[in-house]
């Protein structure tokens, strides 16, 4: 969990192997099966400390949501904090001045120039989707991570916010639709660190082919598509950053066989930006499309504008301080973000003995809850069992402000709040 470092994310378990980019042959797959039961490590719903301001409803797709539509404090499968629901229907991604905003309408203008604008757009559709769309339609398999109370908020047994773009795949083939790009807001239970956020921005993209766009060729249907979304995704990579190193790994998907991830070179590190492949056949059959092949990618657009902007932190693309808003304008993309000023961090330790049901996204909503965007990042220091098999965790939690200093008192108040409700909640027996 430590900042700018690669890692795997719900949908994805990479092999960590390192391909050269035109690699295509050297495929090889990873599990992402988990014996993690679902439903298995709820946070406990308990009465909410309201650390955030609490909005009454907000409106998604021009339909109004009441609060009491997405949170539901006395239904144990409903997850969703009010932190959760005052960003729905913000957004982001259609303001144009806005980092997201704009790094989406670059995406746009490579799709139309470089596909005579073959591909549809679709920016307005709700975040809060049926478990059918979010798993079964794209074949997440009933014992899958992703779809424990763990890793996804759900509204109700059959509603989540939906935590890929991939949503939407099922739907819009079903509706007759062959090339498209879908964006929007997505949500999930997550650890907490310079790259990770529990809400951010995914842009979908798929594209069928029919047998004679392969046929005279002489290789075989997916290595053209494969091949193709390759070529697609490393010339936006170009459109976007120009010279870039990047990189790409292959993984496991339940919806790509073969499957990939690229990762560009940022700050030190690999960071990865996108999951892609070709889409599994179980797909195209829902909508009749059998003789076809079709490829698909789910962009992380936080992290892309991270890599264009030089943007540090992924909490600053929610601030509304005009210190950083002031800097991005309408498609503008040769922009480097000046950070206004570096406030210093401050360290807190906490340790516990763990229960069973402990799980660190839970720990980490818990933190968010109190600190919000105070908190930069959570970090397991140490990790023991002793003699009698009790297991202890120690974590290190950075706070620190991006818009000025906190101060000590302001801080330790806030530990103080984590320490009373991490034992409240999460049946942990405090060090
Ligand atoms: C997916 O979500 C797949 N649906 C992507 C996909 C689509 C694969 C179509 C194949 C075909 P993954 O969980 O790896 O995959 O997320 C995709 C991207 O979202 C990541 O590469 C990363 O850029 C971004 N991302 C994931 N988690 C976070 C997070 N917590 N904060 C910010 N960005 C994130
Ligand atoms: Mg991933």
């Amino acid at each position: 969990m430590t900042i700018f470092s690669v890692q795997s994310t719900i949908f994805s378990r990479a092999s960590v192997v390192l391909l050269s980019s035109n690699g295509l042959k050297r495929f090889s797959f990873a599990s992402s099966f988990s014996s993690n039961a679902v439903y298995s490590s709820p946070l406990p719903k308990t009465k909410k400390r309201r650390c955030y301001p609490i909005v009454s409803a907000v409106d998604i797709a021009g339909v109004t949501i009441a609060r009491n539509d997405v949170v539901r404090d006395d239904d144990p499968t409903n997850n969703v904090p009010d932190s959760i629901f005052s960003k729905l229907g913000m957004q982001l991604h259609r303001r144009d001045k806005h980092p997201i905003g704009i790094i989406k309408n670059a995406i746009y203008d490579y799709f139309d120039s470089n596909y005579a604008k073959e591909f549809e757009k679709f920016e307005d559709l709700s975040p809060i989707v049926s478990t059918k769309q979010n798993f079964d339609d794209v074949l997440v398999p009933a014992d899958h991570v992703s779809r424990s109370l763990n890793d996804t908020y759900y509204v109700d047994p059959q509603t989540v916010l939906r935590c890929h773009t991939s949503a939407h795949q099922a739907e819009l083939l079903r509706k007759g639709h062959r090339r498209f790009l879908v964006t929007g807001d997505v949500y999930r239970r997550d650890s907490i660190d310079a790259t990770h956020y529990p809400v951010f921005h995914q842009m979908e993209g798929f594209c069928v082919f029919s047998p004679e766009d392969w046929n005279e060729s002489d290789i075989d249907s997916t290595l053209h598509a494969a091949e193709d979304l390759k070529k697609c995704l490393e010339g936006l990579a170009r459109h976007l950053f120009g010279a870039v190193e990047m990189r790409w790994v292959d993984t496991y998907f339940p919806f790509t066989n073969p499957s990939f991830e690229l990762e560009i070179y940022f700050k030190e590190d690999w960071l990865e930006v996108l999951g892609c492949g070709v889409t599994e056949q179980g797909i195209l059959k829902q909508s009749g499309l059998d003789n076809n092949v079709a490829w698909a990618f789910g962009l992380g657009l936080e992290r892309l504008a991270m890599v264009l902007f030089d943007i540090p932190d992924i909490r600053l693309f929610w601030s509304s301080d005009e210190r950083f808003t002031s800097q991005f304008g309408k498609g503008e993309l040769g922009v480097k973000f000046k950070p206004f000023s570096k406030y210093p961090p401050c360290y807190k330790d906490i340790s516990f003995w763990i229960s069973d049901s402990f799980t660190e996204n839970n720990f980490c909503e818990v933190v968010r809850g109190i600190a919000g965007d105070l908190v930069e990042e959570v970090k397991l220091i140490d990790n023991f069992t002793n003699k009698k098999g009790m297991t202890s965790h120690c974590y290190r939690i950075v706070f620190r402000s991006m818009e000025r200093s906190l101060t000590d008192e302001e801080v330790n108040n806030l530990q103080s709040k984590v320490r009373d409700e991490v034992q409240r909640k999460l049946n942990v027996e405090l060090r």
